[in-house]
């Protein structure tokens, strides 16, 4: 009987859940989605053949338990998301659920139990791709879920309280997804890096010791729709080219310190004909850093230069303020049990920063966390092109695996 997870399990599940998809020929599984139903099915019973009491609980969070050596203990939390952007790779989310249900499989195996109960979640929408905040299954989970977001609408105009009603979900119930302190002892996610660090450094695994602070807003540049025939250029209030002067400003402030990133990740003309003046521009603002004062400057300064730039033209802008997080530390003490876990395994501990969001800064806000980065090829996420190596799938559960055999929290 086996006593190491198995690699090739997880990287068949990789695949398997990768099928559930908006489309044939992309990845896309947004929230309430579907394609997220059918993952959420998927990944029950996965859990429940690993050994797991699994459930999917009020915002759609796929949440499975192995009890510990008596009932009702309290867990650690182990996890990531099942939701993707569009156009994703496999393993941006699913790498974390499937490997932590895979070790859990393992000890369920070898009928062992710890002196904790240990709790999978597959969270139901970290991207945030379809309403705009994003880490919503993880902030329930922590009690920290903003009911004016169910407010917010899709692309095609759908609340999301509509839509948790359509998905089968009582918007009103969210509240009942929250855990308390207690009955978590710690969170750890296993995670692709989405950078390009551990290649660099000819590493498999790294221990995340934060996870950058994340700012998103909207922006809607208001002008005034005209026939592209007849109304002369000086004559003209056009969205679309203020709101292009207004990226070129988000890429010049993103660019006025190393350790800041900004992004416009999307843009679009309204009413979006072409031979119509575009009176409307929306895009979307992702600013992100390692000290919160620095992205907090930078978002004031990138409004102020959007306000700035549109009033010049005589434009109007609004700005709607999406999400802000700050930066979520890991604790030490985790820390060093995930780089005895990787020394364990005969690798040396690497620390290092996420660029990217994760559930784990929601979570953060009622249990201490760790993350354990895997290796990517080239960095490459949030793309099709995603890709891991088996050999770096199997280190990375055999690490998970010690890390929660060995998991002890401080007195
Ligand atoms: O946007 C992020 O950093 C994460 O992938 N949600
Ligand atoms: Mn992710
Ligand atoms: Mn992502």
């Amino acid at each position: 009987m086996s006593t190491k997870p198995s690699a090739q399990l997880i990287w068949d599940h990789c695949e398997e859940l990768a099928l559930c998809s908006e489309q044939t020929t992309a990845l896309t599984r947004i929230f309430l989605s579907r394609e997220q139903a059918a993952a959420s099915q998927m990944v029950l019973r996965w859990m429940r053949e690993a050994g797991m009491q699994a459930r999917i609980d009020a915002i759609g969070n796929v949440v499975g338990r192995y009890e510990g050596d008596a009932p009702g203990l309290p867990c650690l939390m182990l996890g990531s998301h099942l939701d993707t952007v569009r156009d994703a790779g496999k393993y941006d989310g699913p790498l974390g659920v499937i490997s932590a249900i895979e070790c859990v499989r393992v000890l369920n195996a070898a009928a062992r139990r710890l002196p904790f109960a240990i709790e999978v979640v597959g969270f139901s929408d970290e991207e945030g791709v379809r309403f705009g905040a994003t880490l919503l299954g993880s902030r329930a989970i922590a009690g920290t879920f903003d009911p004016a977001a169910l407010e917010t609408r899709d692309r095609s105009g759908m609340s999301m309280r509509e839509a948790l009603d359509n998905a089968g979900f009582d918007a009103d119930a969210i509240g009942t997804a929250a855990r308390s302190s207690e009955e978590i002892l710690a969170y750890a996610e296993l995670h692709i890096e989405q950078g390009p660090v551990l290649e660099a450094e000819g590493l498999a695994l790294g221990t995340v010791t934060a996870i950058n602070g994340f700012s998103r807003r909207r922006f809607s540049v208001k002008g005034f729709a005209g026939h592209a025939g007849t109304v002369p250029m000086r004559l003209r209030q056009d969205a679309l080219t203020a709101a292009a002067e207004c990226v070129l400003a988000v890429e010049r402030i993103g660019r006025g310190d190393p350790l800041l990133v900004a992004t416009v990740g999307r843009i679009e003309a309204l009413p979006g004909a072409i031979n119509v003046i575009p009176g409307e521009a929306r895009f979307t603002l992702d600013v992100r850093a390692p000290r919160d004062a620095l992205r907090e400057r930078a978002v004031a300064a990138i409004a102020a230069e959007v306000t700035r730039l549109c009033t010049a033209r005589g434009l109007g802008v609004q700005m709607e303020v999406l999400q802000d997080n700050p930066v979520a530390a890991s604790a030490s003490w985790m820390m060093a049990q995930m780089d005895a876990a990787i020394a364990a395994e005969g690798l040396p501990p690497y620390r290092l920063p996420s660029g990217a969001g994760h559930d784990g800064m929601a979570v953060a806000a009622i249990a201490p966390i760790v993350m354990l980065f895997v290796r990517c090829e080239k960095g490459i996420s949030h793309n099709p092109a995603e890709r891991v190596t088996l050999a770096d799938v199997d280190v990375g559960a055999r690490v998970l695996l010690r890390f929660i055999e060995n998991f002890k929290r401080p007195a």
